[in-house]
């Protein structure tokens, strides 16, 4: 009986470790299982299927601790056509590799169980970068919108664009949740947490640089370069809290 207790408790360390290695729920936890290496991993948001994603592994030194960043957007070279309705941002589209975005189930499933944080990177096509800080940030439901929850802004150069969109759903060209008479995803092609309708449009029209021929739907982060220069790249990243 003594040996069964034995190799009971064995296999439950066993199933234990396994499972901890093998279903991470975010790159924080495939970190955290010494693989400290930026690439793409499968994490477990909803527990139960795989979805790939870029982990950022690397440390930017004013966090808390390590890396272990979950990148849930991100855009780089234009190659992904980011004017999509609503089923595709609701399951996330893309290429994991390049430019994609995570999906808002995955993004709900994720930051409604844990604390995160979120930054957003900036590049311009000078090469010059920037960032912001939010110390808390999740997504609500999709009965509520899937609406934004941001705050606790620190500025890493690029200025607070996105605490204005605090409290908003998220719209899409045919889901019209914004607070605009108008369509804000159509009128500034994207998919976003509009208001009426924004300060940053991360998921607009790659513009290659400076163009004002149409406002603001570019790329944007406007407490950066106003609403004329769309960004050479810009990735929103999360992590959560231990
Ligand atoms: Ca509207």
């Amino acid at each position: 009986m003594a040996m069964m207790a034995f190799l009971m408790a064995l296999l439950s360390a066993f199933l234990t470790s396994a499972c901890s290695q093998t279903m991470p729920v975010d790159c924080s936890d495939i970190y955290n299982s010494t693989q400290t290496v930026s690439g793409i991993y499968r994490i477990y948001p909803a527990g139960d299927f795989p979805v790939l994603v870029y982990c950022q592994m690397i440390s930017y030194g004013n966090d808390d601790d390590n890396g272990g960043w979950t990148v849930i957007q991100r855009r780089m070279d234009g190659s992904v056509n980011f004017y999509l309705p609503w089923n595709q941002y609701k399951r996330g589209f893309g290429n994991v590799e390049g430019e994609y975005w995570l999906g808002l189930e995955n993004m709900y499933e994720l930051t409604h169980n844990r604390n995160y944080m979120l930054r957003v990177d900036l590049e311009d096509f000078d090469g010059n970068t920037v960032f912001a800080l939010y110390s808390s940030f999740s997504v609500g439901p999709e009965a509520d919108g899937y609406n934004l929850h941001v705050s606790g802004f620190t500025d890493g150069g690029a200025g607070d664009s996105l605490s204005g969109h605090n409290g908003f759903k998220f719209s899409t060209f045919d889901m019209d949740q914004d607070a605009n008479v108008n369509n804000c995803a159509k009128m500034f092609l994207g998919g976003f947490w509009y208001a009426s309708c924004h300060h940053t449009n991360p998921n607009g029209l790659y513009l290659w640089g400076e163009d004002a021929t149409h406002f603001a739907i570019g790329t944007v982060w406007s407490s950066w370069k106003g609403y004329a220069v769309g960004m050479k790249s810009i990735s929103m990243k999360i992590k959560h809290l231990s």
